[in-house]
């Protein structure tokens, strides 16, 4: 048995999402007209507390269309440079959106607001515009990191005097509800838009949606036309996304507590670089330095092992946990890769 740690979003639908998709109603949602679409943009915006919510097809889209929708071409956007939207989405922001980033440097998934604050310019012929400053919670590269509800609120406050507004990837926006006993609409009051994934460890098969006040959201609609994100009956994709929000989040708690059993396991291991007391979610991150490996080479030992992980060069391998990863098979992956990393 493979065992695919690589990420949550390796979920596949469960019986009850399969179910819902066959009995959905369904319409043309270009039109506005599929019900599922509505009930499931409605239920999501208003559990994170917000006017409106808008289904896209992935994260990547979300983050776009919201960054999209707060700015016009040239503007600037403050971000870590270790978040997702600078550093996996393919420079969408830029090459789509034409944003300029200016990169502030968290540390483990935590801005410093003062640096924040720094790197907001004045009125300048010669600047870009700052617009928008990109929160993301939890922090993936940080390995799932928690921002906690006071440093968030701390930064949007910060954004928000200088006139800028705050968009929050909350790709595992849930993940961090479950494991700070905090509701996810706390960090998104703060913020002006939140896009959170269905597709991670909720376990749907595709989807994402943003929220945010209306008028925002007709904006981000429009943009979603544009890059070619509008959906026909998308209501096979919400119907899942409904059965999600309302049975999948408090189980996220046990991938959690697989991830630090997890990291425990994989602590013990030579070479082996990882904090247990950090894996707050359901990422752990070993740095692999001390092995004399690189990352390709710690990656294929556990593929030969039967262990899927993912990597970030040059020394680290990501290991995420999910609902087909379970207690049993987190000790087994741990004695894989003890086997992996014992044989020269
Ligand atoms: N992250 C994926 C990969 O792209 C790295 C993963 O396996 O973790 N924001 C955050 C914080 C994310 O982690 C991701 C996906 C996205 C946005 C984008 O979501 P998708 O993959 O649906 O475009």
């Amino acid at each position: 048995m493979i065992i695919n740690l690589r990420s949550d979003t390796q979920t596949l639908p469960t019986e009850a999402m399969l179910r819902a998709m066959v009995s959905a109603p369904l319409g043309d949602d270009v039109l506005g007209e599929d019900p599922t679409v509505r009930k499931l943009e409605d239920m999501a915006a208003r559990m994170l507390g917000k006017e409106a919510g808008l289904l896209v097809v992935s994260g990547t889209m979300g983050n776009l269309v919201s960054l999209m929708a707060h700015s016009n071409r040239g503007d600037e956007v403050i971000l870590d440079p270790d978040s997702h939207i600078f550093y996996h989405e393919a420079g969408s922001m830029a090459a789509i959106a034409g944003l300029m980033p200016m990169p502030v440097k968290s540390c483990d998934g935590m801005l410093d607001p003062d640096a924040v604050a720094a790197a907001i310019r004045k009125p300048n012929v010669h600047y870009p515009i700052p617009r928008i400053l990109c929160l993301e919670n939890t922090h993936n590269r940080s390995g799932g990191r928690v921002v906690p509800l006071d440093l968030h609120r701390e930064l949007c406050a910060v954004a928000h005097d200088r006139g800028l507004k705050v968009h929050l990837d909350g790709a595992r926006i849930f993940n961090a509800q479950v494991a700070a006993g905090i509701p996810a609409y706390e960090w998104a009051r703060e913020a002006d838009s939140v896009m959170f994934c269905l597709s991670k460890g909720l376990s749907c098969p595709i989807g994402s949606i943003v929220v945010g006040d209306a008028d925002f959201i007709e904006r981000a609609r429009r943009y979603r036309k544009q890059i070619g994100g509008g959906m026909r009956q998308a209501g096979i994709i919400a119907a899942c996304g409904i059965v999600a929000l309302e049975t999948m989040i408090d189980r996220l708690a046990e991938d959690h507590t697989n991830a630090r059993l997890l990291a425990q396991g994989l602590a013990d291991i030579k070479g082996f670089k990882v904090d247990p007391g950090k894996v707050e979610t359901n990422m752990v991150y070993v740095d692999h330095c001390a092995t004399g490996l690189s990352t390709e080479e710690v990656l294929l030992r556990l593929e030969c092992q039967g262990v899927l992980a993912s990597g970030s060069p040059p020394s680290r391998i990501r290991f995420v946990t999910h609902r087909h990863i379970d207690r049993a098979i987190v000790d087994e992956a741990v004695r894989r890769i003890k086997r992996a990393m014992e044989t020269s």
